[in-house]
């Protein structure tokens, strides 16, 4: 992991869907006791507060897209507040819905590509959210981070994206919800892409370990967004789009725990839970324990050692 300062960062987003609640997620964190938990694994926190959103969200017709004149507002207010925490440490966004992902990734490739280093990116999700205007069918655009980030077209009412992370660079995990635009878009581009069967067969840790590998003989930055619903809804019910057949919490865990051990990881998003729907914050407290392996908590110190 790189320095030893980590940078909270709010992002309530809301508007990447109809159901709203993710606003109430960045509180959800601090209640949760995010920066003590990090401070107690020696990390110096920095909580910066909240992004505030679009002063006067622009409106957005009611048309088949959902708040796109918002979202693009969003997207570049938090590309500003990625490219500006780069410099200072390791930046944890508390969102918030994914389509807070089109900035974040945004901001981080702008940084990475300032750095002459490749970015990388984890999506641990049901969902590879790879659609773009042109393509959704709900209108939701926390579907669309993924399509937007690669430079994929229909984002005319977006930031340009100056650095557009190439779709070899991104590597899915957890994936059980895919629509068929995004099965051609992802199988056309030949992407890394780990669905809950090949986790059933292979268990999580062989794609992860051929993943880090491949971040490691690339130098590269290692930004990760970790989607509430790459978890099973039984252990993490705060999420608006629950897909049966999710990781179990110890999969997920260990996952964390070797993206710690691999010391690539650069950013973290958080996304989609919707607090709304938590049950006495067993959702935020798992999110917030999933941090803590990502940021050193581990039962034994053990040898460093490599896992492919
Ligand atoms: N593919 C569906 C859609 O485009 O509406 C579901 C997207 C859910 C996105 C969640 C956040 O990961
Ligand atoms: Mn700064
Ligand atoms: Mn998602
Ligand atoms: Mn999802």
């Amino acid at each position: 992991m790189s320095g030893n300062t980590c940078i909270l960062i709010g992002a309530g987003l809301d508007c990447g869907k109809r159901r709203r609640g993710c606003s109430m997620g960045p509180e959800a964190y601090r209640v949760a006791g995010l920066a003590a938990t990090l401070a107690e694994l020696g990390w110096r926190v920095e909580d910066r507060g909240d992004v505030p959103g679009p002063k006067a969200p622009p409106p957005s017709p009611d048309g088949q897209v959902h708040a796109s004149a918002e979202t693009a507002e969003w997207t570049r207010l938090l590309a500003d507040a990625a490219r500006a925490a780069m410099p200072d440490g390791f930046p944890i966004f508390m969102g918030g819905d994914h389509a807070l992902s089109l900035g974040t990734v945004a901001g981080l490739a702008d940084h990475a590509a300032a750095q002459r280093r490749p970015l990388f990116v984890l999506w641990l999700d049901a969902h590879p959210d790879i659609h773009s205007p042109d393509t959704t069918a709900s209108g939701n655009l926390h579907g669309t981070p993924i399509g937007y980030v690669t430079g994929q077209p229909g984002f005319d009412e977006f930031p340009p994206m100056a650095n557009p992370v190439p779709p070899k660079n991104i590597c899915f995990i957890g994936l059980r919800s895919v629509d068929a635009p995004e099965r051609a878009a992802i199988q056309s581009a030949g992407m890394r892409a780990i669905d809950m069967r090949q986790i059933d067969e292979r268990g999580i840790a062989a794609p992860l370990a051929e993943f880090i590998e491949q971040v490691r003989a690339a130098n590269g930055m290692l930004h990760l967004s970790l989607d509430v619903d790459f978890l099973d809804p039984a252990i993490a019910p705060a999420v608006g789009t629950t897909v049966p057949g999710g990781t179990t919490f110890r999969e997920a865990h260990l996952a964390m725990e070797m993206l710690h051990d691999s010391n690539l990881v650069t950013s973290l998003d958080l996304v989609e839970l919707n607090p709304f729907l938590d049950e006495r914050g067993r959702t935020a407290s798992l999110m917030v324990d999933l941090t803590a392996s990502l940021f050193g908590r581990r039962v034994f110190d053990r040898p460093t050692r490599s896992f492919s």
